[in-house]
């Protein structure tokens, strides 16, 4: 039977491949601007959720305590493939990192593993992690890098002209060799090991201008330090490569790095085990050939010949599988959900039936980007944008043996004012089935989670404002942060120290994830503005964007309408990466000090004087930016830095 399907599908291959060299032959954009596989012949839940195996570290030991005191790790980043879409279908080329993991259920070593997204790395909080970062990709980039953004460029090609060529072949210039650098978002680290997006490196051993090492290495190589002073949380790792991070991500390039505290006195009532699972949603589309499709063609294809603003694949894929079922008992659960895609939103809702009827199952929200909660949130829908993370418990315990629920999705994209998904496709994540068995109940937790400090500023506020550059036609040229370009001078330059509200302004027509590096901040309020009017008046005082001046703040005051809005139940907790709405406010404060210092009293954080463990006024500083990784690459993005 099995053996039917796989030729079937050769066979289907083989014409697809035919008909689609025929057409690339007449006319290459419309025989590579749209995937070749149709989601709704892909069969949901046939595949089972897959949990990503954990690396193996090496424990580097006080030899007199006999205590941990570091966990080493070497991790490679390579080119495999993988059974993403059900089997019968053609396995998919991806790229992930890779290393010597075990099964975190037996804890059996499983050597040398790839796998996208990549193994996970357990971590405990006060015990450093030193991570050396090893490119090996040989192959030229699976999409098309598009030369005519600021990118990474290790060839240092001249800039392209008119008539652009189409991708494929695109530039060879650009396509090899492939620019990496992995990012630990979240982190709190030095800047030097932070990944930013010119610290890149090649296989063949080309570097970018921020490229650093902790200690020395292989050429092909960066060592990272990361402290893992701050509190338990779900972080995440990514490749974050000048230019071309929407490209490296989509091909697979991303794990989970979750920091544990042996002194959390909340993780002990919360399931852990097999009952604890993460879970990675990343949107995806595909080609018959089981290859991954991304967009070769422009929005505006005389200015970037294959830039798209946002890539939303046609097809769910959770933990590296598409449309996964788990089987579950009925317990509770807690999935530390990511969303890892390039540009879609998700709304998560978990429905199943009771006489004919769709009913909602209520879940919890205990944690977001940066630990815990102060309060956990009930709710029935989450809703999570690109690099955000959300600790969830779901009790399954009192569903019904038998039971299916379904994981939906109803977040519009682009988001918030986009097209609604498609209830056969992208609206569906995963499916829980319910096992029999005996039933296990909750243990309560406590009301109050995490006593999130009240923060008071000591520096002033910064009023920055999201702006989009489009075309005669409408389409969007580039997304700017402050109306300027990322290689304009460094306007934002925070104290050591310092806490700081920024008043983020988003003249944009859609929400934007807005990402900081180093730090964790608390969302303060959203507020509507009369943005038309914000718009005018601010292009009237800054000239058309990208800038060639610093930007010349416009205070918005008199531009509010309503009143604020106080953050959503589920932002009350320290966050890295915020959703800001077109047409609001958005103020989040910002305390450029470690998460676990003080809000009052002496050893309260002031300007001027470090208490993070490292000196995060050294290096190359870090950056801002949006989330939607296709805004980053194209100019969403802008470098800070801490100053002393
Ligand atoms: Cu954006």
């Amino acid at each position: 039977m099995k053996k039917t399907i796989v030729t079937s599908i050769t066979i289907l291959f083989v014409l697809a491949t035919l008909v689609s060299s025929t057409f690339v032959s007449q006319t290459s954009a419309s025989a590579i601007s749209s995937p070749t596989l149709d989601p709704r012949t892909i069969p949901k839940y046939v595949s089972q959720l897959i949990i990503p195996p954990v690396y193996t570290p090496t424990l580097v030991v006080d030899p007199t305590t006999g205590a941990v005191v570091q966990q080493d790790y070497s991790v490679d980043m390579v080119q495999f493939s993988q059974q993403i879409l059900p089997t019968g279908f053609p396995t998919t080329q991806v790229w992930g990192y890779a290393g010597m993991a075990y099964d975190p259920l037996t804890g059996q070593q499983l050597g040398y593993i790839e796998h996208s997204p990549s193994a996970t790395f357990e971590t405990v909080r006060g015990v450093p992690v030193q991570v050396t970062w090893v490119n090996k990709i040989t192959s030229p980039s699976m999409f098309a890098v598009d030369p005519t953004l600021m990118w990474a460029n290790p060839n240092n090609m001249a800039t392209i002209t008119q008539p652009f060529t189409p991708f494929p072949p695109g530039y060879a210039q650009a396509q090899s060799p492939v620019p990496l650098v992995p990012h630990l978002h979240g982190a709190e680290d030095q800047s030097t090991s932070d990944g930013g997006p010119l610290a890149w490196f090649t296989a063949s051993g080309l570097h970018g201008s921020d490229y650093n090492t902790y200690i020395p290495t292989a050429a092909n190589g960066a060592v990272d330090y990361y402290p893992n002073a701050q509190p338990a949380t779900t972080l995440w790792y990514h490749d974050h490569a000048m230019g071309m991070t929407r490209l490296n991500v989509l091909s697979g390039l991303a794990g989970f790095y979750i920091i544990r505290d042996p002194n959390d006195p909340i993780a002990p009532l919360l399931p852990s085990g097999q009952y604890e699972v993460p879970l990675a949603i990343q949107d995806r589309s595909f080609n018959l050939d089981g290859s991954l499709w991304f967009p070769s063609v422009g929005d505006n294809p005389d200015v970037h010949p294959y830039w798209q603003p946002e890539f939303f694949g046609n097809t769910i894929m959770v933990n590296g599988v598409v449309w996964p079922s788990m089987n579950v008992q009925p317990h509770q659960y807690r999935f530390r959900v990511l969303d890892g895609s390039n540009a879609r939103f998700y709304s998560l809702t978990l429905t199943y039936q009771i006489g004919g009827q769709d009913v909602l199952l209520p879940f919890t929200q205990i944690g977001t980007e940066g630990g815990y909660l102060r309060t956990p949130a009930t709710m029935t829908s989450l809703l999570i944008a690109p690099g955000q993370r959300a600790d969830i418990l779901v009790d399954f315990s009192s569903i019904p043996a038998g039971t299916q629920l379904t994981m939906r999705n109803t977040a519009k994209a682009p988001f918030p004012a986009g097209t609604p998904p498609d209830p056969q496709t992208v609206g569906q994540i995963m499916r829980f089935t319910v096992n029999s068995g005996t039933p296990v109940h909750p243990t309560p937790l406590p009301a109050v989670l995490n006593n999130i400090p009240v923060l008071t500023p000591n520096s002033p506020a910064r009023t920055l404002v999201l702006y989009e550059v489009e075309s005669g036609t409408g389409e969007p040229l580039m997304v700017t942060l402050q109306g300027q370009r990322f290689n304009a001078p460094v306007s934002e330059t925070p104290r050591v120290g310092s806490t700081e509200d920024w008043i983020i302004v988003d003249i944009t027509g859609d929400a934007h994830p807005i990402h900081l590096h180093l730090v964790q901040f608390q969302v303060i309020s959203r507020q509507t503005l009369n943005a038309a009017k914000y718009t005018s008046d601010w292009v009237a005082l800054n000239g058309e964007p990208p800038l060639d001046h610093p930007t010349i703040t416009l205070p918005i005051d008199s531009y509010l309408q309503g009143k604020p809005m106080a953050p959503m139940p589920n932002e009350n907790g320290w966050k890295d990466t915020v959703i800001v709405y077109p047409g609001q406010v958005t103020i989040i404060r910002v305390r450029f000090a470690p998460l676990t210092a003080p809000s009052t009293g002496p050893s309260a954080p002031t300007p001027g004087i470090n208490q993070y463990s490292f000196d995060p006024t050294v290096g190359p500083g870090y950056v801002w930016h949006c989330h939607i990784v296709d805004h980053e690459d194209n100019e969403m993005m802008r470098p800070y830095d801490v100053t002393a």
